[in-house]
């Protein structure tokens, strides 16, 4: 078992493209723990291991990859940076102690990373930023810091400099330490001319953390030179309480500033026991080789072999016979078949694990991601992450009707292994659909069904729930009669058609006096009226918002039955609906768009755009964001969440709800289906 002061569990985090999956594959490397890195391009890359990633050069998921590196045991999780799989991030935090935050060396991605910064913010969880990239031409050291200063305060204070950048990036100043080394890693003097840069910078550094020790600030006060076990001290101290966020430099692609990177890792990184982690109840969960486990699940993965449950190991020792408990399901039991380790998608085989580590669990029945595994009476249950609503939706149906029950046990998996997906029936249309939070995210869960479940599906954009209704009254006349031999047919009903308020539905009443129509064939009658409007009017849709009134008619003591009645009032809908016309009717959304203030305008346009009426502004929880209230025709929101995306660097987001149907333009009506 390794020593848990050595543990480190990092995820590398930040926006789309930034470089994290081929910083982590550098880190492997640069430990020893792969001869040769892959590279995305080429699709061999350890944590890029779905076949999802590889086909989109993108990661669509967490990877996993344990390694030990000098003096720490790192376990590494690589995190996709693309908008729609925040929500696995988020996930997947929980399980690790600090975090590396890549970003391109230009300034305008620093908004990209609000996101995730706000979320680190939000768990005080230390981290750091790694501006990547900067032997690209354009790469902008400065302006990057600058903008990081900007929107996340003094204490983001640059730890490194590069010397030059783009074609001229030789390598990085250490301000700390006051040294340099080349892009090989070779010790080499600051350049004479970065000499008055440094010393700058390097006194913002010392600032900042003179403002956590009054000690440095007198020193820095009088005008003396710090002593450097001092400022280690200050650095590691801060950065593994999320005091000071240290920014730091480097080409992931041509393996600069890896080696300082791992050092940053294994000296201002906390280990598990520096922060014990609160149960739901706000107790500290210490970690202890001799006492109860308690394990949170924090990624689940489907395999050829079967289930692996990621968890992390909060307290206590686990071995393949340490019996265990689903606390989050009313405590039952759980067995497992193994536990291993995580190399991309390699496992391999440990016979224990101690607390403080990230390890997958062989095969649980019954245990969900989030879901918390203790000893049996531990009565410990740890926090879970709220996942946010879905924003995109398809409908989906098997390619081949027979494969109904496979399509819904592969969803079923697809969802274990991802929650931030949902299956749902549409509300009104009742038709299933797969929801997730964008088009890509949606589109790569419908990849991976074809791909890992082997069920062939046709997706289309969800149906629109249209709606048809009467805008003026009529009285129709409808008499079935059929000889057929014996028996005949006869009904004979007068109905009344009224339009109803908005929202009403459909009423049916019956105001027949003397007898003409008897009491045993209202029902009959009812039942015929409201299958023909529930049929579709003119337009094919269902009908709503009507008031249907049977008044008059006549029956035939032998030829009467129900099912004539039946008949005859369907036919007499059918007539009057022609003859009154009928509108479409569309169901609108109450929308509550959260942008950031200066996409306020562009996001505005975009409902208005969209048919939407705008009903309000409002500043949202966070300064310098804005949040619209409007009400958008459901049709048009299908693309929403990636047009606002498209329209906010990434930035904005939304929810909707249904509010009321109303009459719709004729040219704005869109089938699917
Ligand atoms: N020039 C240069 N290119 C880099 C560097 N690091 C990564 N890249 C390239 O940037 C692209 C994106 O790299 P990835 O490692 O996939 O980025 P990522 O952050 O993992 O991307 P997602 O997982 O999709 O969010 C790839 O083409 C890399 O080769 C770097 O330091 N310099
Ligand atoms: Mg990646």
């Amino acid at each position: 078992m390794e020593n848990i002061a050595r543990l480190r569990n990092v995820a590398v985090v930040g926006p789309h493209h930034a470089g994290k999956t081929t910083l982590v594959e550098a880190l492997l490397a640069h430990c020893g723990a792969i001869p040769r890195r892959g590279s995305v391009r080429d699709g061999t890359t350890i944590t890029d291991c779905e076949p999802e990633a590889i086909d989109h050069l993108q990661s669509v998921c967490c990877g996993f990859a344990h390694t030990s590196c000098g003096p720490v045991d790192v376990t590494l999780v690589d995190t996709p940076g693309f908008v729609d799989f925040f929500e696995e991030t988020k996930t997947v935090l929980t399980a690790v102690d600090a975090a590396v935050i890549v970003i391109d060396a230009e300034p305008d991605r620093v908004a990209q990373t609000a996101a995730i910064v706000d979320h680190l913010e939000m768990r005080k969880m230390p981290h750091l930023f790694f501006v990547n990239k900067l032997d690209r031409p354009g790469a902008n050291f400065d302006a990057t810091l600058a903008a990081l200063r900007a929107a996340y305060g003094p204490h983001v204070v640059a730890a490194q400099l590069p010397i030059g950048s783009g074609p001229t990036f030789a390598g990085i100043v250490d301000l700390a330490h006051q040294t340099a080394q080349g892009r090989d890693g070779s010790a080499t003097a600051i350049p004479s001319e970065m000499q008055p840069v440094a010393d700058a910078q390097r006194t913002v550094l010392l600032e900042a953390l003179a403002d956590f020790d009054d000690t440095l600030m007198e020193e820095l006060l009088e005008g003396k030179d710090p002593a450097q076990d001092e400022i280690d001290r200050d650095l590691c101290e801060d950065c593994s309480h999320d005091q000071i966020i240290p920014v730091m430099v480097g080409s992931a692609q041509d393996n600069v500033g890896i080696a300082p990177l791992v050092d940053a890792m294994a000296r201002l990184f906390p280990s598990p026991e520096t922060e014990p982690r609160k149960d739901v109840d706000g107790r500290p969960v210490t970690p202890r080789a001799d006492g109860p486990v308690v394990a949170q699940v924090c990624k689940t993965i489907v395999n050829q072999q079967g289930k692996l449950s990621v968890v992390r190991l909060f307290t206590g020792m686990l071995s393949g016979s340490t019996p265990l408990v689903n606390a989050s399901r009313g405590g039952a039991t759980v067995r497992m078949s193994g536990i291993a380790r995580l190399f991309g998608k390699k496992q391999e085989p440990v016979t224990s694990a101690g607390p403080g580590s990230i390890v997958a669990l062989v095969r649980l029945d019954g245990v969900q991601t989030g879901d918390t595994l203790s000893s049996p009476n531990a009565g410990v249950l740890m926090p879970t992450i709220p996942l946010a609503e879905p924003l995109f939706a398809v409908a989906i149906a098997p390619a081949q009707r027979l494969d109904e029950a496979k399509l819904s046990q592969a969803l079923g998996r697809l969802i274990d292994e991802d929650p931030a997906l949902r299956v749902a029936r549409a509300e009104f249309t009742n038709e299933l659909q797969l929801l997730g939070s964008g088009e890509t995210h949606v589109s790569t869960a419908t990849e991976r069904l074809a791909r890992k479940y082997n069920v062939d599906v046709k997706t289309h954009p969800p149906s629109i729930a249209y709606r048809e209704t009467i805008q003026s009254s009529t009285e129709i006349h409808s008499r079935y009669k059929h000889q057929t031999g014996g028996h005949g047919q006869f009904a004979d009903v007068k109905l009344r058609f009224e339009p109803r308020e908005r929202g009403s539905g459909v009423a049916f009443t019956e105001k027949i006096v003397g007898g003409v129509v008897p009491r045993q064939f209202f029902p009959a009658v009812e039942k015929g009226v409201r299958e023909a409007l529930a049929t579709g009017g003119p337009h094919g849709f269902p009908v709503t918002d009507i008031h249907v009134t049977l008044f008059d008619g006549a029956f035939h003591d032998v030829d009467s039955s129900e099912a004539s009645f039946r008949t005859a009032s369907g036919m007499g809908v059918r007539d009057a609906l022609h003859k009154l016309g009928t509108v479409v009717l569309e169901p609108l959304m109450h929308v509550a768009t959260t942008v950031p203030s200066p996409s306020l305008s562009a996001a505005v346009s975009q409902l208005t755009a969209k048919r939407g009426q705008i009903l309000g502004f409002e500043g949202a929880e966070k300064p310098g964001w804005d949040r619209i209230s409007s009400l958008v025709p459901q049709a048009e929101l299908g693309r929403y969440a990636t047009e606002l995306r498209t329209a906010t660097a990434g930035l904005g987001t939304y929810s909707a709800r249904h509010e009321r149907f109303e009459v719709a333009p004729e040219h704005a009506v869109v089938t699917t289906a």
